[in-house]
């Protein structure tokens, strides 16, 4: 294993001044000529030439015309070169049916498609297959297929061929290329200064169906960076194409963004209202790199957070525009708390810029991703709407062209604000979530609020040094008015005090309003606090979070003590059941329970070593409880929220549809699933169907269900994706494992489909109580199928492994069974660079 560092990045020697490749595609012979023009780097002296190539079959090289005899390695090869501007041709045979690992050109369904980013585009030529490394491409295919697509604009095409130019200077990794037989959902838009753009979505015939919500979010996409940000889209053409076998969700290659056809395609009758949501956001996010990505890149991938945190943090503002602030940033929280804050308490802990990797696929992480966006958005609230607004004019003004840094990027907000970020940086460096411990103190008027920081270590990283964290703060008196609004303290030091004058009462504080740093509180509030905070809160999202806390509380006092359901809790939830003043989205959201995994993290903070299949319980319990105390206003509600008409896949019905559900899943609990089996028999759409689906199987109902499901659904790859997943995520935790087990005997479950795979182990891992049964048959399992998988296709089989990241929170015995998993997983002679690093990592 080859460590690489950030500290040992040098510039490339030679520059790419312009790329022409011709592809002649051939399942298992593929031919790719290419001609590039090659310059010294001025800024260098190194004239060493390497270009990167893996899995290539060379066939000739030429410089300047003449042929020449490179140094061929696994890697790549170097050649003695020029120290002035030269032209290198090559032609290679690659295989794209062979080639399962997804990444480079490859088929799926009889269709050629590429993946480049990270590394791929080396496994399509020789190379400088590096960010900083951009140039113009010009692109001929050669195929019978009738559909030809590459980056840029279209510049020629015949019988049998098609060429196209991407006049903006380009890293490799946004390469790509499609062959297909399509057809495409075709449409327009005009830019606001008036450019003429032809938009397609395409997809292989049969799903044309499912384009329509695709288009009309990439659209509402276009006019909302416009409108935010002021960005422009900036070539005549802009394809989507959905490919069914898909690594990750999608990819903002230039002007031709490829998406899992499970982000992409959707229609009322076969996707759910998560699908829409998660859609339009994929569809932004791929747009939106069009600026942060695309036309400025990264100048090597330790900077990947540049373009992936901000991207994320612009979608997530674009979602929140589009389905309601709160809500939104309610469910950012969830998935944050889920993924990173699990993350930055294992052994996979990384900094949101890490210092070196060993497979940089491996560094695609929550870390990256959502903690890179939230530290955005705490630096939107330290220099203010404005300045951030002048921080990003700046940004795309000076480096638009450019393969930036991170210095590059916080120098532009010093730049535009004056704001000094040196502390602020340790963001980006120090890896762990903060803990932020409160205390307060009133006196004569005068209240104090006293916050103390701590980062546990992490990997690599023994000592933290504080951070500059903004907390959000407002403060309500004992009637429930809110007597200072919301205020945003900066918390520079290990502990700081501040105070608040005038009041003529003790105050009740509502801290870190609107999730404003991605931290956790430590607070000494008892339950009466949070009730009152869950009543009487202005900010909506503290308001539901005092309801999330109260829900850990007294199920983490169920699971450790055995008490059972507090009634002042079963009473606040009922208020907030019954309160038609909230949007039913937001209700919807504060009557869902933690889940196991949630709980487990929960426990394990508290000092316990967290019992799956006790959690498991008392959630069951929980679940009773509230059904009992609540059955009046979830069976009103059950009937008020149903929805007359047709189908809208908008927020608010989308919200009327949520809490609809919820209160089903707790009313299947006492009816014996009468109303979730007659919804099921009703439903027009798929949330409808999937959700009473899943309130049967999570209740032992549902067989004849889950049958008529799959005989409807049989022909549908993305509708039995969710099949298949449901199954094993609401299945009894005795029954998990043998459930996923029966599922993948079936000839459906074509595991090499990375949605497939998903959806089946990734299903498991997600049943906290079933994955961790005490037999260690779901360690087996799932250990069992990543080495299968890990032999195809590394880059999946590698980021399924972290269902094995929080081992150490476990008893002695699970800990010695993932051990061993994570052994076997490791110890073979043919395991991939990939998955050996996260071996490591996690044994560490
Ligand atoms: N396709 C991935 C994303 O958009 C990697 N760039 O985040
Ligand atoms: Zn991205």
């Amino acid at each position: 294993q080859q460590t690489i560092w950030l500290k040992d990045y040098t510039p490339p020697a030679y520059l790419v001044e312009s790329v022409s490749l011709t592809f002649a595609l051939a399942p298992r012979a593929t031919r790719v000529v290419s001609k590039i023009a090659f310059r010294p780097n001025p800024e260098t002296a190194d004239r060493s030439f390497f270009l990167h190539g893996e899995q290539l079959n060379l066939l000739s090289a030429k410089i300047d015309g003449k042929e020449v005899t490179p140094d061929v390695t696994e890697d790549g090869l170097t050649c003695p070169a020029p120290d002035a501007p030269f032209v290198w041709e090559a032609e290679v045979e690659i295989s794209p049916e062979t080639n399962t690992a997804l990444e480079g050109l490859y088929m799926s369904n009889g269709m050629y498609c590429t993946q480049c980013e990270a590394e791929g585009f080396r496994k399509i030529t020789y190379y400088p297959d590096r960010p900083d490394v951009m140039a113009p491409f010009t692109v001929r295919i050669e195929s019978d297929l009738p559909v030809l697509l590459s980056n840029g604009n279209p510049s020629a095409s015949g019988d049998g061929w098609a060429e196209w130019h991407d006049p903006w200077p380009k890293p490799a990794y946004l390469f790509a290329l499609v062959a297909g037989e399509l057809v495409n959902h075709p449409d327009r838009f005009t830019t606001k200064s008036g450019k003429d753009v032809e938009l397609n979505i395409w997809v292989r015939p049969g799903d044309e169906g499912k384009c329509a919500y695709g288009m009309d979010a990439l659209k509402r996409s276009m006019t909302w960076d416009e409108e935010v940000y002021g960005r422009e889209y900036d070539l005549d053409i802009f394809n989507i194409v959905a490919v069914d076998d898909f690594n990750m969700g999608a990819m903002e290659n230039k002007g031709l963004n490829i998406f899992n056809s499970s982000a992409v395609l959707c229609s009322p009758e076969t996707s759910t209202d998560a699908n829409f949501a998660r859609i339009e956001a994929i569809i932004a996010h791929e747009y939106f790199h069009n600026w942060t990505g695309n036309r400025i890149t990264c100048r090597d991938w330790f900077q990947l957070c540049l373009k992936e945190g901000l991207t994320v943090y612009r979608d997530q503002q674009f979602s929140r525009d589009m389905r309601g602030e709160a809500v939104h940033r309610i469910e950012e929280v969830l998935a944050l708390r889920a993924r990173q804050f699990r993350e930055d308490a294992g052994p996979l802990a990384h900094p949101v810029r890490p210092e070196s990797f060993v497979e940089i696929n491996n560094f695609y992480t929550a870390t990256v991703y959502e903690k890179g966006a939230e530290v955005i958005g705490m630096l939107k609230q330290l220099v203010g709407d404005e300045g951030y607004a002048k921080a990003l004019d700046l940004y795309f003004e000076r480096h638009d062209g450019d393969a930036s840094t991170i210095e590059d990027w916080l120098k532009v907000f010093e730049d535009a604000t004056g704001r000094d970020l040196t502390q602020f940086k340790r963001w980006y460096s120090q890896a762990g979530t903060p803990q932020v411990r409160v205390t307060d103190d009133y006196a004569d008027g005068r209240y104090t609020l006293t916050l103390e920081q701590e980062t546990q270590p992490t990997p690599g990283q023994s000592n933290k040094d504080p951070l500059v964290i903004p907390v959000a703060v407002g403060l309500l008196n004992p009637n429930g008015d809110e007597v200072q609004p919301t205020t945003v303290l900066e918390l520079t030091e290990a502990k700081q005090s501040f105070t608040f004058e005038g009041l003529s009462s003790r105050p009740v504080p509502s801290i870190l309003r609107g999730f404003s740093a991605p931290v956790t509180i430590q607070k000494d509030s008892d339950d009466a606090e949070r009730t009152f905070l869950l009543a009487h809160d202005t900010d909506p999202f503290n308001k539901w979070e005092a309801g999330r806390t109260l829900a850990k509380s007294v199920l983490s006092r169920m699971v450790l003590n055995g008490e059972t359901a507090p009634t002042s809790y079963l009473d606040a939830l009922r208020a907030v059941a019954r309160d038609d003043t909230l949007d039913p989205a937001f209700r919807s959201l504060a009557l869902a329970l933690p889940g196991g995994e949630d709980m487990a993290q929960s426990i394990f903070a508290l000092g316990h070593c967290p019992d799956p299949d006790a959690i498991f319980r008392a959630c069951r319990s929980l679940r009773d409880a509230i059904a009992a105390h609540l059955s009046e206003p979830l069976a009103s509600l059950y009937d008020q929220m149903a929805i007359d008409g047709p189908f809208s896949p908008d927020a608010k019905d989308a919200g009327r549809r949520s809490l609809r559900q919820s209160a089903l899943s707790y009313l299947t609990r006492l009816d014996g699933g009468e109303r979730a089996t007659a919804l099921y028999a009703a439903a027009d759409n798929m949330t409808e169907q999937l959700g009473a689906l899943a309130s049967l199987i999570a209740n032992g109902h549902g067989q004849s269900e889950v049958q008529s499901f799959a005989n409807q659904w049989g022909h549908d790859r993305l509708v039995m994706d969710k099949w298949f997943g449901l199954q094993i995520s609401h299945a009894q935790p005795e029954e998990a494992v043998s459930t996923a087990e029966a599922l993948t005997q079936r000839d459906d479950f074509d595991w090499k489909n990375p949605n497939r795979f998903r959806s089946v182990i990734g299903a498991l891992a997600m049943n906290s109580a079933g994955f961790h049964q005490a037999s260690g048959a779901g360690y087996a399992f799932v250990a069992d199928w990543l080495i299968r998988m890990d032999e195809a296709n590394p880059q999946t089989a590698a980021r399924m492994s972290t269902a094995f990241d929080s081992w150490r929170r476990y008893d002695a015995d699970r800990q010695g069974m993932i051990r061993d998993a994570l052994t076997r997983i490791g110890d073979r002679p043919n395991v991939s660079r990939d998955m050996a690093e996260m071996v490591t990592r996690m044994l560490g």
